[in-house]
């Protein structure tokens, strides 16, 4: 669009103050906020000012009418049927072998929490070798790659701000041993951010106030970058989903897999039963039919506190650890049929201009961040199936630098997981109550990415490697 009708556009739909120092910049920086001004969809802002930001009462109320605990397949242990689960594997590892499946990383998230800078892929986690969780997903690809004969393609999300950090970190590596030509990075979109007046904010004189658009935004960025095409070249009709910050995540499940295939879901996910009612994971629900998600921060707390009178456990009890499965002709419909996300509102602290183009540091929140959440694909999906997992399996994230979801808590659960499989195959490691052992060790991916891949390796080995403080099993 021409310079003119830019600022034009902007005049009209009320955000002409965008373009209020214009004079004051030289081309390059003309050039920059003119750029930033054409990624802006001005009928999407206002429309999200109409339904989320003017809305009296602040933040837009989340709709709980009709909630119900959403079902869930219970792993055997729990109930569930032994017979589904080993047919779910079967088929599971079928599609492996046919090359069916990539793995799907979102990494465009800032790791503000954590207080780390850099990208939080490359954030040093495992207990021993502080590997980075980026080269823990690129060793567990390598290894199911050779396990099931075809090695697997990784798409790596990240955001506008990290996405030098993130290339230049895999390039070091020398890609961890991958093929380059199987990792894929591409960047999300972004969104501006708007005052409680919805008006645009500017950062600078020169730069808008954008954001990354939430991970849900990977549906459509899957599909603006061509990653969905060059799956559909490559033979790839699924995409297993998972966080950056989760070093247990088993992303290469062949019984998730098969449980999505054989149920013919376009989108399925994995649940843990929460360990307590505050915990911050999303709920899995049921509404009028459809599955849905409700994060933490919108389920009340009385919701979160609720009792099943017939198992004594939480009523909501299915907690969301943000690992899908989603078939690509799904994503693609989501990215360009009518079916939308939702956008949601996040009242920030917006570092900006005032309008005489002084800097702001606010102290509490001055305006609004637009994100779409992946999991509100959910209710667009056919037959959406939600498996459980066991937590000591899938999931200890790195969120906090200290207590709760940290580096330490971590490390502690990758040593468990590790002491468990040998300790299942007759290693005799010595560990306290919560089955943590008195020393760390690390099993490399390349050696075991789970309890059969470790299994495998073990019995190869004539003689039982011995598990002291600092071993690694590789
Ligand atoms: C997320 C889930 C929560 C639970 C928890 C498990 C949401 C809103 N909540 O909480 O229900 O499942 O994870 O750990 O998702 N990301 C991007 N681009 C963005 C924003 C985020 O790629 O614009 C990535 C980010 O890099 C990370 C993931 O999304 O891999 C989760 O982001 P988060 O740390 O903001 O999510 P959290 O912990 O609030």
């Amino acid at each position: 669009m021409a310079t003119h009708s830019v600022i034009e556009s902007f005049q009209q739909a009320g955000q002409g103050h965008v373009f209020a120092f214009f004079d004051q910049l030289n081309p390059e920086q003309q050039k920059a906020l003119l750029a930033d001004a054409s990624e802006i969809d001005l009928a999407e802002v206002a429309e999200l000012n109409r339904t989320l930001v003017q809305k009296a009462g602040g933040a837009a109320g989340v709709d709980l009418s009709d909630l119900a605990p959403a079902p869930f397949e219970a792993l055997p242990k729990n109930g569930g049927d032994t017979s589904a689960w080993a047919a779910a594997k079967q088929a599971g590892e079928t599609a492996l072998r046919a090359g069916r499946v990539a793995a799907f990383v979102v990494a465009g998230g800032q790791g503000t929490r954590l207080g780390y800078d850099g990208p939080k892929g490359t954030y040093p986690v495992t207990p021993v070798l502080k590997k980075s969780l980026f080269q823990v997903f690129a060793d567990k690809l390598r290894a199911a790659g050779v396990r099931y004969g075809r090695p697997l393609h990784w798409f790596v999300m990240t955001s506008d701000i990290n996405y030098a950090a993130t290339t230049a970190f895999f390039r070091e590596h020398a890609f961890f041993g991958l093929a380059e030509t199987h990792v894929h990075f591409f960047k999300q979109g972004r969104m501006p951010a708007v005052g409680f007046d919805g008006k645009i904010l500017l950062e600078d004189k020169h730069r808008i106030a954008m954001s990354p658009d939430g991970h849900g935004g990977s549906l459509r960025a899957l599909h603006r970058s061509g990653a969905l095409d060059l799956m559909a070249r490559e033979g790839i009709d699924m995409l297993s989903y998972f966080q950056v910050d989760n070093p247990l995540v088993r992303f290469v499940d062949p019984t998730f897999i098969g449980w999505h295939l054989l149920r013919r879901s376009e989108m399925s996910s994995k649940m843990i039963p929460k360990a307590y009612p505050g915990e911050k994971v999303g709920h899995f629900c049921a509404q009028r039919g459809q599955t849905v998600v409700i994060e933490y921060s919108d389920l009340p707390k009385s919701y979160q506190d609720e009792v099943d009178p017939a198992s004594g456990r939480l009523r909501y009890i299915a907690g969301s650890i943000a690992i899908h499965l989603l078939d690509a002709a799904f994503i693609r419909r989501m990215a360009t049929g009518a079916d939308a996300l939702p956008f949601h509102r996040a009242d920030k602290k917006i570092p900006c201009l005032d309008a005489a183009g002084n800097p702001v540091k606010p102290e509490k929140p001055n305006g609004v961040k637009f994100e779409l959440f992946v999991f509100d694909a959910l209710p667009f999906a056919k037959n959406p199936v939600v498996i459980e997992t066991d937590r000591a399996d899938d999931f200890s994230p790195v969120k906090n630098a200290e207590g709760l979801d940290s580096p330490k808590t971590c490390a502690e659960d990758q040593v468990r997981q590790f002491t468990r499989w040998a300790n299942a195959h007759g290693a005799a490691v010595p560990v306290d109550a919560t089955g943590l052992p008195p020393f760390a060790f690390e099993v490399s991916p390349l050696f075991g990415y789970d309890e059969d891949s470790f299994e495998s390796a073990w019995a190869a080995r004539a003689t039982k490697p011995a598990i002291v403080a600092g071993t690694v099993l590789s």
